[in-house]
């Protein structure tokens, strides 16, 4: 890539919880690289996705949905959301077409919390447009604009894939002049070891999410490559308490065995080699005031 034309730029995806920006990282790079449940803050730590296209090189940070905080571990996740923006060449907000902005308090707050910013910089996705029957645009847009004015509006589905084009198109127009960071074909920092344990925490919540709150976490203990080409990785759950723990399991070890033929179909796909996978579940009763689980995530411990 000559030096001179290249561009380069960050993009923050922000928005409340749920409202698919994970969805939207992973349309956008054409691959998995950030997981998605049906819950609500699954995304824990800053996850980027990489595309290029053409000159431009794009980095996109997936944040967590930002909430009122309580536990440690949700002040982690709101300082790593907002830490993200002041990087961000651009900032894409996320909000959903099936549902009245006015009447969440969440997206009402993200909304008045980007008047702070510069309006060529923000960029408004108005996602799930496959949920609602004629999507009144006009109406959509003008309700998002009693709070904010952005520089652009698209209306798509991350899910299906419809409208990505256009705003992958704009975001590789828009980013400033720069050298790539990347190499060409790359699409993640994620590490496998992360990648392996986020897998198997999205596999628990979508089988779960009824019975399993957020009270889990997931940490990838060992790796080990084997000599006939297979991976044998080891992973760790956390519950905090007993009878979670025997939710988690199922009766016959129906859940949990469900979860690890999930878990490991996906990953052979994505390592593309033979995955043994082994899952322990530790009942661990403060296992959010672990600092070695924040650092695991890249989140900051003492916040
Ligand atoms: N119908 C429809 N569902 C969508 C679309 N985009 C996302 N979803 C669904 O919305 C839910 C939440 O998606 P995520 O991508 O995990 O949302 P998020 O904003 O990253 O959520 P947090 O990480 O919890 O803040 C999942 O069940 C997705 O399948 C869409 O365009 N249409
Ligand atoms: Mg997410």
């Amino acid at each position: 890539m000559n030096k001179i034309e290249s561009k380069f730029g960050y993009v923050s995806i922000i928005g409340a919880p749920n409202v698919g920006k994970s969805t939207l990282v992973n349309s956008l790079v054409g691959q998995k690289v950030s997981i998605v449940t049906r819950k609500e803050q699954t995304t824990r730590n800053r996850i980027i996705g990489i595309f290029s296209e053409g000159d431009s090189q794009i980095v996109m940070v997936d944040t967590p949905g930002i909430f009122k905080a309580k536990r440690k571990l949700d002040r982690a996740m709101v300082l790593s959301a907002w830490s993200s923006l002041k990087d961000a060449d651009l900032i894409v907000l996320v909000v959903e077409a099936n549902k009245d902005i006015k009447k969440n308090d969440m997206v009402i707050k993200h909304l008045n919390a980007m008047k702070g910013f510069n309006k060529n910089k923000l960029i408004c996705v108005i996602n799930k447009i496959d949920l609602i029957q004629k999507p009144s645009l006009l109406s959509l847009t003008k309700n998002i604009q009693t709070y904010i004015d952005c520089e652009q509006y698209f209306f798509l589905s991350a899910l299906k894939r419809d409208g990505i084009k256009d705003l992958k198109a704009y975001l590789s127009n828009n980013i400033p002049r720069g050298q790539w960071l990347y190499p060409e074909n790359q699409i993640s920092d994620i590490t496998s070891r992360l990648m392996a344990s986020e897998i198997v925490r999205e596999k628990l919540m979508n089988i779960l999410h009824q019975e399993l709150p957020y009270e889990l976490a997931v940490e990838t203990e060992d790796w080990n490559e084997l000599k006939d080409g297979s991976v044998r990785i080891d992973i760790l759950i956390y519950v905090s308490k007993k009878g979670q723990k025997k939710i988690l399991i199922g009766s016959e070890g129906n859940n949990i065995k469900k979860v690890g033929i999930m878990a490991r179909k996906e990953l052979e796909i994505i390592l593309e080699k033979n995955v043994h996978l082994f899952l322990y579940v530790k009942v661990q009763k403060d296992w959010d005031n672990n600092p070695n689980y924040y650092r695991t995530l890249g989140l900051k411990y003492n916040v």
